[in-house]
C-alpha cells in the first residue's frame, strides 16, 4: 500500500513537471517559424497602388472638394511587441488623428516612443500622398531579424475615419527574407467617427468602437458609401507590393531586374461594379386639370437619388399620370 502511494505521488510529480514544462513552452513563441533566422538586415521597396476608381466604386464616388485621393503612407518595421493597429481592437490616439484628419504627428510620436521604451520598433517609413483614387507611391524600408514585421496606414480621402493598411506582415520566413509579397487592400473603419458616407460631417463615435473591415454588406445600411448589396465582396480598393532589394557595392537594387511593381498591372481587369438606380418616394398627386365635363389628368413625380451605372438596374419612370374628374369645375 505504501509502495502504491509512492508510485502514485511520483507520477503526480512527473505530471506536474510535465505540465509546468508545457506551460512554459506555450509561453515561448509558437513554432519555429516565428523566429527569424535570416541575415540581420534586409531592405525592401514598397509600392502602393490606388485602385479606387469610379467603375469599381460607382456609389457616391467623390469627384470634387475634395476628389477621391490617398493620404501619405506612414509605416513602421517592428517586432510582435508593437501594433500600429489591429482589427477588432481600439486604435490609439495617433491612428485616430491619422484616420480622421490625415495628421501624422501623434502617430509618429507613438511609434518613436515604442522604439525607445521597449525597442519594439526598428524604423519608420513614409511615402508621398496620391492626389487621385488611382496612382502609385513608393518608398523603401529596412527590416531587422528581430523586427521583421511591417505595418502601415493610408487614409481614404475624403472619409470620416476610413483607411487601408497592413498589420504586422512578416517579411521573414524561417532563415530567409521573402523576395516579394503582394496584398490586396480593403477599407477599414477606425471606429472613432460615425459618418456613413465619404463626405459625412465630423461626428465622433462615443464610446469609441474597435477597428472593423468595411464590406459590401457591413455596415448594413443603404446610406453607406461602400454598401453594394448585390456584391459578395468589394473589389480591392488598393494593392501593395513589397520587393526585396539586393545589396551591392552601388547600394540596393531590386533582386530581379524586372520586378519593380510599377506598371505591372496589365493582368488586372477593371472590376465593374453594377450600381442600381435609386429613386425617391412619389410626390403627392397634383391638381386634376382639364376641361369641365371631360376627364382630366393629374400627375405625380419622383426624382433620382442614385443614378444607375455599369449595367445596374436602370431608373424607372419618374412621372405618372392618372385620369380624373377636373376638380376646378363649379
Ligand atoms: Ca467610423
Amino acid at each position: 500500500m505504501e509502495n502504491l502511494t509512492l508510485v502514485y505521488s511520483s507520477c503526480r510529480v512527473i505530471w506536474t513537471l510535465l505540465l509546468t514544462l508545457l506551460g512554459y513552452a506555450s509561453c515561448l513563441p509558437v513554432g519555429e517559424d516565428s523566429v527569424c533566422r535570416a541575415e540581420e538586415l534586409a531592405k525592401y521597396g514598397i509600392t502602393f497602388t490606388g485602385k479606387w476608381n469610379q467603375i469599381a466604386f460607382p456609389k457616391q464616388y467623390p469627384l470634387f472638394r475634395p476628389p477621391a485621393q490617398w493620404s501619405s503612407m506612414l509605416g513602421a518595421t517592428h517586432s510582435s511587441d508593437y501594433h500600429m493597429w489591429k482589427e477588432n481592437e481600439y486604435v490609439s490616439n495617433g491612428v485616430r488623428d491619422f484616420a480622421e484628419r490625415g495628421e501624422v504627428w501623434a502617430l509618429m510620436k507613438e511609434i518613436e516612443a515604442a522604439g525607445e521604451k521597449i525597442q519594439s520598433v526598428h524604423g519608420v517609413f513614409s511615402a508621398s500622398a496620391i492626389p487621385s483614387g488611382t496612382g502609385q507611391t513608393s518608398t523603401e524600408l529596412e527590416v531587422h531579424s528581430r523586427h521583421s514585421l511591417v505595418s502601415f496606414v493610408v487614409k481614404i480621402i475624403p472619409s470620416p475615419d476610413w483607411f487601408v493598411g497592413v498589420d504586422s506582415l512578416n517579411l521573414c520566413e524561417g532563415n530567409q527574407w521573402k523576395e516579394q509579397v503582394t496584398l490586396d487592400l480593403y477599407p477599414y473603419d477606425a471606429g472613432t467617427d460615425s459618418g456613413f458616407t465619404f463626405s459625412s460631417p465630423n461626428f465622433a463615435t462615443i464610446p469609441q468602437d474597435t477597428v472593423t473591415e468595411i464590406t459590401s454588406s457591413s455596415p448594413s445600411h443603404p446610406a453607406n458609401s461602400f454598401y453594394y448589396p448585390k456584391l459578395k465582396s468589394l473589389p480591392p480598393i488598393a494593392r501593395v507590393t513589397l520587393f526585396k532589394l539586393q545589396q551591392n557595392r552601388m547600394g540596393f537594387a531590386p533582386t530581379q531586374p524586372d520586378l519593380p511593381a510599377i506598371g505591372n498591372e496589365i493582368d488586372d481587369a477593371l472590376s465593374e461594379t453594377p450600381l442600381d438606380c435609386e429613386v425617391s418616394l412619389w410626390s403627392s398627386w397634383g391638381l386634376c386639370t382639364g376641361t369641365c365635363g371631360k376627364s382630366g389628368t393629374k400627375s405625380r413625380t419622383r426624382y433620382v437619388r442614385v443614378q444607375s451605372a455599369n449595367n445596374g438596374t436602370p431608373c424607372p419612370d419618374l412621372e405618372e399620370d392618372f385620369e380624373c374628374e377636373p376638380d376646378n369645375c363649379v
